[in-house]
């Protein structure tokens, strides 16, 4: 999908209040299924708002919870967090996690514990660099096009 040209990836967040943040990075790939569709993504753009909470997922391939590819030796991110991202594993398994189950509002609490370093929020959306580790927006878009030029 993202292999012919070069792609732009944007992230739209909203929060409870109707606020709202974005991003931009003008590089954004991902590799065939025999690099496990490895992420490439960059050139984060410096108006961005949301802070660049894909940077920490740069490089990592996809995992889903019946494909453990993070590098987290003896445990599974994927299966953990219940859903499919590029999950690192290393020092926590996500800064962003957009794939985490909706919350109806903010008060629904999260489906697992908070652990110590209060990387592992469960299944919830996350975005670590906007308003901090522990915060879970309303919605949360990926989106990603051809570059015009
Ligand atoms: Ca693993």
């Amino acid at each position: 999908m993202t292999k012919a040209r070069n792609h732009e990836l944007r992230v739209n967040i909203t929060d409870w209040n109707n606020g709202s943040t974005w991003a931009e990075w003008k590089e954004f790939s991902v590799a065939p299924e025999s690099e496990k569709y490895k992420l490439t993504v960059g050139r984060y753009t410096s108006d961005s708002h949301a802070g660049d909470a894909l940077k920490w997922h740069n490089g990592m391939q996809f995992s889903t919870p019946d494909r453990d590819n993070d590098v987290l030796l003896g445990g599974h991110c994927a299966k953990k967090n219940d859903g499919g991202w590029w999950f690192r594993g290393y020092r926590g398994c996500y800064q962003a996690h957009p794939t985490g189950r909706y919350q109806h509002n903010p008060g629904d609490p999260p489906k697992t514990s908070v652990t110590s370093r209060n990387f592992e929020l469960g299944p919830v959306l996350v975005w670590q660099n906007w308003r901090g580790e522990s915060y879970y927006p309303k919605t949360l878009f990926l989106m990603f096009r051809p570059m015009l030029n």
